[in-house]
Order: structure tokens, then sequence, then C-alpha cells
């Protein structure tokens, strides 16, 4: 078919006046479809885009809320942060293969923990002179690429490129029904000038046709098999990272765990899958349990524990469950598995129970509910005992800092950790509440997906830590900024050691007699003189305080959360902590 591109028909056609242009028929096409908000940071390739959202404003047409974010990895955190709370499919629009270059970090973030996003971005004009939207920049020469979308296919599940007004209902379509599709994850689409230009085509939006992909069910065969594993084991373990992505899974797991009394780990959660309080919660380190476990079912969990350090006895059965249980998107891994199952952390559970309810032995699980109990009390004293020790230390303990923050927040505030809070001095009861950073750990995202979630839930209370060297990935000008603008006000907490500590205790792990052990200023470890960053949070209208003093620690949680709650004004705290962290 004879595309409008080719036939040369610019923006004054009569047609065009009336109906747009093709970006104005996305903007309609990605409401109808469900998209609330278009993240952006723009270009010369957005002059269409623009043009579409003030005519829509006219013409009262629904389109995605603009939401300007001045860094692309904020753009692309703050998606993250929409879509982790929402589970719908946020998108967001960068410029060309410089934008593109900018979020691929965040993307990657996003990629690892199946966040669901359209990431878009304008492509330089194709023709040099002769259409609507041709080159008239002296950039559109150079920053035009061969492959723009070749920077970022390895991350995203899907990438194309826009060629033509008649494909657009297919082509938004199917990014989002792939982008929805289990494992969820980003898809990209590049959007030419001169095509998202042109005048709109069908001024109607057909129904959508293409639905997202459903999960298959778990294996009958598979589940029989791993539920003989479980019936037959005397210390069965769970371990997850990510089985509360889905929130049902949340009370799946915790009635699943107490009826078979089936203790559970979870290591390096990026969402929690079990109440804190939960008997069966044998918090984060999996290392003791593993070492011991005479079967292991692994659920949604990446890395279930880190095999330089432990590994399962060679009679230990294993079983990895997920969406995609072996993690297909990882160049290596290497966990025994003898069952791998796939399927839904909801699923995988019911199947598994009716399985295991018919030979049920209660008084060997009551047996192990005893010890699991005794297994808690001592790990909960070990935790109390290690937040007691750090209540007076200055600069202050991190540990005692997290229980700070726990006593401060509301129970249902929704906290997001890059790196320096410690779950195990904090309570979450409910599914949703507590967000880690992706295990690909590109730094920078607590902030940015903190403004997201803000969006996603405005009534929450929304809190961010991070360590000074994760705020400063973040483009804090460019966070505060958003945050004021968008009038997402939430706290950030800055657990501030003046160092990538993670750095130094990784040398001293591989080096641990070496010379930079030994050494007082090894280098690429100390920040030096960091900015004040409260300041840096006040320049943008915000509360901000820095603390020192660990007494003074809950007043000034206090304040800041009265900030953000009575004057709706973001707050950050400088909280100056020692060593300690866990990355
Ligand atoms: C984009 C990116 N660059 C570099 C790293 C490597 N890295 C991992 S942790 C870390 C230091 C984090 O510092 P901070 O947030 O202050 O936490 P701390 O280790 O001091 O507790 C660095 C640089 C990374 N993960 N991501
Ligand atoms: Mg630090």
């Amino acid at each position: 078919m004879e595309s409008r591109l080719e036939r040369n028909e610019g923006p004054n056609q009569p047609d065009a006046k009336i109906a747009g242009n093709v970006a104005g028929a996305y903007l309609a096409l990605l409401a109808d479809r469900g998209v609330d908000y278009l993240f952006g940071n723009a270009g010369t390739d957005f002059a269409p885009l623009i043009e579409a959202y003030a005519r829509a404003a006219q013409t009262g047409v629904a389109v995605p809320r603009p939401i300007l974010a001045t860094h692309e990895n904020l753009a692309v955190a703050m998606a993250h942060g929409y879509g982790m709370l929402s589970r719908r499919i946020p998108a967001v629009m960068v410029h060309v293969s410089v934008g593109t270059a900018n979020m691929i970090c965040a993307a990657m973030n996003a990629a690892r923990e199946n966040v669901g996003i359209l990431l878009t971005a304008g492509r330089s004009p194709l023709t040099e002179t002769g259409l609507s939207g041709s080159r008239d920049g002296y950039i559109h020469w150079a920053q035009e690429m061969y492959d723009q979308a070749g920077m970022i296919r390895e991350i995203v599940k899907w990438d194309y490129e826009l060629r033509n007004a008649e494909q657009l209902t297919t082509v938004v379509d199917r990014a989002l029904a792939i982008a929805a599709s289990e494992p969820r994850g980003p898809v990209y689409l590049s959007l030419p000038r001169e095509v998202i230009a042109a005048p709109a085509v069908e001024p109607v939006r057909p129904p959508a046709r293409l639905a997202p992909a459903a999960s298959p069910a778990p294996d009958a065969g598979a589940i029989a098999a791993a539920a003989q594993f479980l019936a037959q084991a005397k210390r069965p373990l769970i371990v997850t990272a990510n089985a509360g992505r889905d929130t049902a899974a949340f009370a799946a797991l915790a009635a699943f765990a107490e009826r078979f009394a089936i203790p559970v780990v979870q290591h390096r959660p990026r969402y929690f899958s079990l109440p804190s309080s939960h008997p069966m919660n044998l918090g984060f380190n999996p290392a003791p349990l593993v070492k011991r476990a005479d079967a292991i079912l692994v659920l949604e969990s990446d890395v279930p524990w880190i095999p330089s350090q432990v590994a399962p006895q060679a009679d230990c059965k294993v079983v990895h469950c997920g969406l995609d249980p072996l993690f297909t998107r990882y160049p290596i891994r290497g966990f025994p598995c003898d069952i791998a199952i796939t399927g839904s952390t909801v699923t995988v559970l019911a199947a598994l129970s009716s399985a295991l309810a018919d030979g049920h032995d209660e008084a060997a699980a009551a047996l192990r509910r005893r010890a699991i109990a005794d297994e808690r009390a001592t790990l909960i004293a070990g935790w109390q005992a290690a937040r007691d020790a750090g209540a007076r230390k200055a600069p202050l303990d991190p540990a005692w800092v997290s229980h700070c923050i726990d006593r401060a927040k509301d129970p249902t505030a929704i906290v997001l950790n890059e790196y320096t809070l410690f779950p195990e001095q904090c309570s979450f009861e409910y599914p949703d509440l507590y967000f880690g950073s992706s295990s690909a750990s590109g730094l920078g995202w607590g902030p940015g997906a903190a403004l997201g979630a803000k969006l996603a839930r405005p009534d929450s209370e929304v809190v961010a830590v991070v360590g000074d060297g994760a705020y400063m990935f973040s483009n804090p000008a460019a966070v505060h900024h958003a945050s004021a603008l968008h009038e997402l006000p939430v706290l950030f907490i800055v657990m501030n050691n003046s160092m990538w500590g993670a750095v130094d205790r990784s040398t001293r792990a591989m080096y641990p007699d070496g010379l930079a052990s030994r050494s007082n200023a090894p280098p690429f470890v100390r920040l030096g003189n960091l900015p004040k960053f409260e300041e840096i949070c006040k320049s943008a209208g915000g509360y901000g305080e820095r603390v020192e003093d660990p007494a003074a620690l809950p007043g000034a949680l206090a304040r800041a959360l009265a900030a953000v709650k009575n004057e709706k004004r973001q707050a950050l705290l400088d909280v100056i902590c020692g060593p300690g962290g866990t990355a």
C-alpha cells in the first residue's frame, strides 16, 4: 500500500487539519490502550508530538499525561516505579540515538525485574528535504545511526521502527501485548520524525485485538515430582526474591509455607514475598539454610544463593519455579536444578498444595514448626542486638538508621531500597510495600522510581533509602526538580558514608591481606567532599536536614515526614553513616 509518507502529503493538507498528524493518532491510541503516562525527555524529534499534544488540548481527545524528566535515566526510573506499583504499561519517549544511549542503564534495571514499559525514541529525520519533518538542523546528520535500536536490543523483548501510518495500530498493539506478556519487560519502538509528522490516516481506533499471552499452567508431571521431593524432605526450604511481584502470591506463599511448615528465606528481594512477622520467615541470608536443606524450592529467584560461598548438599533436591525458571536471558546461571517448572507462583503453589495434601504428615510438620520458631527467635534476637549495638554510634550505624526509619514510617508506607536499608530491621506486613533495587543494579534507580511509585499511589507515604553513591547516580537536581514540578512529595533518606562502600568491601573480600586493604585511602572508594545533599533538596523547595547524632534521628524523621505529609513537600535527610551495608 502506498503510504502517506511516499505521497508526500504535508501537514497543510486539508484532512490533516481535521485529523491531525500521526503523532496525535499515536497518542490517542496509547491512551485508548490504557497507557496513562508518557515520561519524556525531548529533542527536535518531539516537534510533531508536541504539536499533537497542543491539538489534543484543543479537541479534548484523551492522551497520556506528559511527564517531563530532565534526564533519561530519571524518565525510565519513574516509569519503572510507576509500572512496578500499577502493573500498567507506561510509555517513555527520549531523543533519538543520544537519548536512547542515556536510558539504557535504567532500561536494564526494568528488564531484569520484568517491568513492562513501552520505551520509544525519535529517529533522526530520514529525508534531507522535501517532507514535513525532513532534516532542518545540523544534528540531524550526526545523530543518525545505522541501527539505533541495536544499542538496546539485547535488553528489550522486542524492537521495531514505525515505518508508516497505516501500520500504527498493529505496531502499538503488538508492542504493548509483548511488554505485558509474562515474563514482562520493556519493548522499544523508534518513531522517525517524518512518519509521525504525516497526516493521520485513521482517526478511529479499532478495538485492541492483540491480547497479552496468558502464562502457561505448571506441568502436572513436574508438579507431582516436585511434591514428592518436598514430601520426603526433612529439612525443606523455600528461597525467593520476587514471588511478591504478583501481589496474590504474597498471600499464597504465606498460606503454603505455614501449612506445610517450610521456612522461607528471601535472598536480595526486589519485591517482598512474605509478611515480616510470618512464622516461617527466616530472614535474608540463605547460606546457613541452604547448607543443611534436603529439598529447596526456588521461587522467582535468579540468584538463590552465592555458589562461591555456599552450596547445597549433593543429594539435596532443587526445584526452580517461575515464569522463566531458568532465567533464559542471563548468559550463565548454573545452579543445580532437578526440576524446573514454568508457571506463576500462585499456580505453582496451588498445584503443589493439592499434590502435597494427600500424604501430608502433620506430626512432622508440627515438629518442624517448633524448630523454625526457635530459629526465628534466635534470628530476631540477633537483629535486635545489632540495632542496639548501633544505637549510639556516630557516624550512624545503618542497622540503627533502618530501625528508626521503620519506627517513623507509616505501617503502609512504600519503601524503595537502593542498597542500604536493612530489611530485617523493618516490618512490611502487606504486599507492595518494599521494593529493592534491580538485580542488574544500575545505580541511580531509587529516587526516580520513588517518584513513579508516588504517581501510582498518590495517597501512600513513599520513602526512598539510598546510599550517597546511589543518590549521586540518580541525577539529584533532575530528581528534585521532577518531584516539585509534578507535585510528587516523597522522603529521600541518604545513608551517607561518603564512599562507594560496596567497592571497598569487594576489594577487601578479594584481597583480605592485600595492600589496598591496609591502605587508608585506596583510590575509587572515598568520595571526599560531597555537596550538602539536603541543600540540593531545599533548593528545589523541599525540606532538608543533615543528621550526625543518632539520638537526633527520630526527631529529624518525624519532621521530614511531617513536611511530606502536611506540606506536600519533598524532603531529604542526609544521614551521616559509618561503613556497613550489604552490597
Ligand atoms: C551504573 C552503575 N555504576 C557503577 C556500579 C558499581 N557499584 C555498585 S555499588 C557501588 C557503590 C554504591 O555506593 P553507595 O550507594 O554510597 O552505597 P555503599 O556501597 O556506600 O553502601 C558502585 C559504584 C553500579 N552498580 N551501577
Ligand atoms: Mg556510600
